[in-house]
């Protein structure tokens, strides 16, 4: 019986997949829960004796073999958990979700792929502290190289759907998917390249775990590494289809302008990594001297005043430098540029939810405008002329 199935992607998250997934039947538009799960034995044995006719527990490594970790083959697995179950539509959901209120988004999510929609994407409010990698590495890259869906708003989300033969092309064809925290541009820049359209749906507020800047370092580095593969692939291709741009879908959640200042301390998160900037190394690009001058920052107010050089036109070249003359050696030097950048964001531009929201959108038109400017978007937008990335040996 194909219809609609919700994988949901957990490692020890307790039993809360479980309260997910009750919620994902109860509201009459799921036929089916899979919860792809790599939790310890006793958490994972946990959720398997909640299993019911509707809600499948497996573990994340049931079609994927690797000693590997990470939330890319969860979501693989789970992937081809509900292909082989034949399932028309396929969502996914984050298994740290603790709102009340799940029930309400599937509609929304799995609604638009009758129509002409082939992935949607969930937007969710967030505090201006959040979303940092999203801001500033994945929405202004996407801007500059699939710059017809420069639009989209939060391409990193777990909280996703898609047609069956959509996924199945992302999963089965071509560029393989990676298995860490890449996963999110891996769908999202490979759903563009294949010309897929995607729809972006805003679900108001999502409660879950949080991370502070600092131990972001291994989602950063990965989200990047896949961002820079999936781009550098792109502009190898003989022939790139035609990028569409981002379907908007409306929906009745409102959006939430206030948020809880106590969230992120950014001073104390500024002060704390200022150690760590006694490792930045010279990189020859341009603006790059304003990001290693903060090697020298002693104190928290000599680094509020050097960040306020650190804006939106000078990060955006800066990034495209960091992505021409990418090098896997350097990865480290671009987490210290991307968190002295977070933090100048943090710092200089968003008193309110709205403003780091616009922040946002023009730091991604700039990124896009950008290339016009140097004259590269010629090439992006024509398929015949590749892009050149230099690439040390
Ligand atoms: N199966 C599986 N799930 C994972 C793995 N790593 C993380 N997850 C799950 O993936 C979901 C998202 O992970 P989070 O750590 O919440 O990351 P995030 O929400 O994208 O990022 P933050 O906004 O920084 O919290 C959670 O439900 C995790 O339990 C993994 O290695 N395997
Ligand atoms: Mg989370």
């Amino acid at each position: 019986m194909p219809g609609n199935c919700l994988l949901v992607i957990s490692k020890n998250e307790g039993v809360n997949p479980i309260s997910i997934a009750d919620q994902a039947i109860e509201s009459g538009i799921i036929d089916k829960v899979i919860i792809s799960d790599g939790s310890n034995q006793e958490t994972f044995n946990r959720l398997k004796k909640k299993e019911t006719k509707k809600i499948e527990v497996i573990s994340e490594k049931k079609f994927v073999k690797t000693n590997e970790i990470g939330k890319g083959i969860g979501m693989i697995n789970g992937g081809l958990a509900a292909l082989e179950q034949n399932f028309d539509c396929i969502g996914y959901i984050d298994g740290d979700i603790y709102n009340p209120n799940i029930g309400k988004w599937f509609e929304f999510l799995f609604e638009p792929l009758d129509k002409n929609v082939d992935v949607v994407k969930a937007a969710f409010s967030r505090n201006p502290t959040d979303g940092q990698i999203t801001r500033h590495i994945t929405k202004p890259l996407i801007a500059m190289f699939f710059p017809n869906a420069w639009e989209i708003d939060q391409p990193l989300g777990g909280e996703l759907s898609l047609k069956k033969e959509v996924l199945k092309d992302i999963f089965t064809k071509g560029i393989a998917p990676p298995y860490g925290w890449g996963i999110d541009s891996f769908i999202t820049m490979k759903s563009l390249m294949y010309g897929y359209t995607i729809g972006e749906v805003y679900l108001g507020q999502k409660m879950h775990g949080k991370k502070t800047l600092t131990n972001l370092q291994k989602m950063f580095i990965e989200c990047f590494q896949e961002a820079v593969r999936m781009i550098q692939h792109f502009y190898g291709l003989p022939v790139r289809k035609k990028i569409n741009p981002i379907t908007m879908i409306s929906s009745p959640f409102k959006r939430n302008p206030s948020f809880d200042d106590t969230y992120m301390d950014i001073k104390k998160e500024a002060e704390r990594s200022l150690d760590s900037f006694k490792l930045l190394k010279k990189m020859y690009l341009p603006h790059d001297d304003l990001f290693y001058e903060i090697k020298e920052v002693n104190d928290f107010d000599s680094f509020y005043k050097k960040t306020q050089a650190i804006n939106i036109n000078i990060w955006v070249e800066l990034l495209y430098w960091l992505i021409k003359k990418y090098s896997p050696e350097y990865i480290n030097q671009y987490f210290y540029r991307w968190k002295i950048r977070a933090l100048s964001f943090c710092l200089h531009e968003i008193n309110t939810v709205e403003q780091a929201e616009s922040r946002t959108a023009f730091q991604a038109k700039a990124a896009s405008d950008f290339m016009y400017r140097i004259g590269a978007r010629q090439s992006v937008d024509d398929s015949s002329k590749k892009m050149y990335f230099y690439q040390r040996a």
